[in-house]
């Protein structure tokens, strides 16, 4: 049974479709448009009550959270190797690279761009993205680090899950007041990535046409 992914172009369902290009398998790809509140509407909202993107149908059951269904993904697809082999020597660093992205730089993404719609107390929003930025410098921190001394990807030498989420992420820093092109090493490693076909593709799909090479 193909895969059917809910997308919003640029959104976090960004590196489940890309994940699926790459991984060439069959699904069918349908705009959930969430700058015109398509995520509220009754039909979405069966297939997830939380009213956001990604929902990736999987065996016919709806599943949810990108980082989640890049996991289960690369297990079930195993000889893509977008995953670090169970018991190799590079397991335990996607592990925490995957849980990091997920439940640091992701939560203070969500602050960062829904600090007004989110919060129900008035008045805070500029504090909450005052925090979420700091939080996000200090990942890209991280992650620049992690970098340095690879000549490709943030996982051993082969793309993989950890690449799909973390440029996803670094595409959202492009209008921010520090955006991920300002660290060195996310800059090689943010106009590799961007070099891919699979990467072109992806935006050519989603009609996205800002943050392509050779630009910043
Ligand atoms: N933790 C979730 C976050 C999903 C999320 O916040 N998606 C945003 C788009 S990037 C969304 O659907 N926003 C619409 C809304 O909240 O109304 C994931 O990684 O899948």
């Amino acid at each position: 049974m193909p895969y059917v992914l809910y997308y919003s172009p640029g959104a976090a369902s960004m590196a489940v479709h890309w994940m699926l290009i790459e991984l060439g398998v069959a699904f069918e790809a349908r705009l959930v448009d969430i700058n015109i509140g398509q995520q509220h509407e009754p039909d979405y909202l069966r297939l997830n009550p939380t009213g956001r993107v990604p929902t990736l149908v999987v065996d016919g059951v709806p599943r949810h959270e990108s980082a989640a269904l890049l996991m289960l993904l690369a297990e079930r697809h195993p000889d893509a190797g977008f995953a670090p082999a169970a018991g190799s020597a590079e397991r335990a660093e996607w592990f925490e690279t995957m849980i990091f992205l997920a439940n640091t730089v992701l939560p203070a993404m969500r602050d960062w761009f829904y600090a007004d719609v989110d919060s129900e107390a008035a008045g805070g929003a500029e504090a909450v993205r005052a925090l979420a930025a700091q939080r996000l410098s200090q990942a890209w921190d991280r992650l620049d680090a992690q970098l340095a001394g690879k000549p490709g990807y943030l996982i051993g030498d082969k793309l993989g899950t950890v690449d799909f989420l973390a440029l996803m992420l670094m595409r959202w820093t492009r209008n921010q007041p520090r955006p991920a092109t300002g660290w060195p090493h996310l800059a090689s490693y943010i106009q590799r990535l961007r070099a891919l076909p699979s990467f072109i593709e992806l935006n050519a799909r989603e009609g996205l046409t800002e943050w392509l090479n050779p630009n910043d």
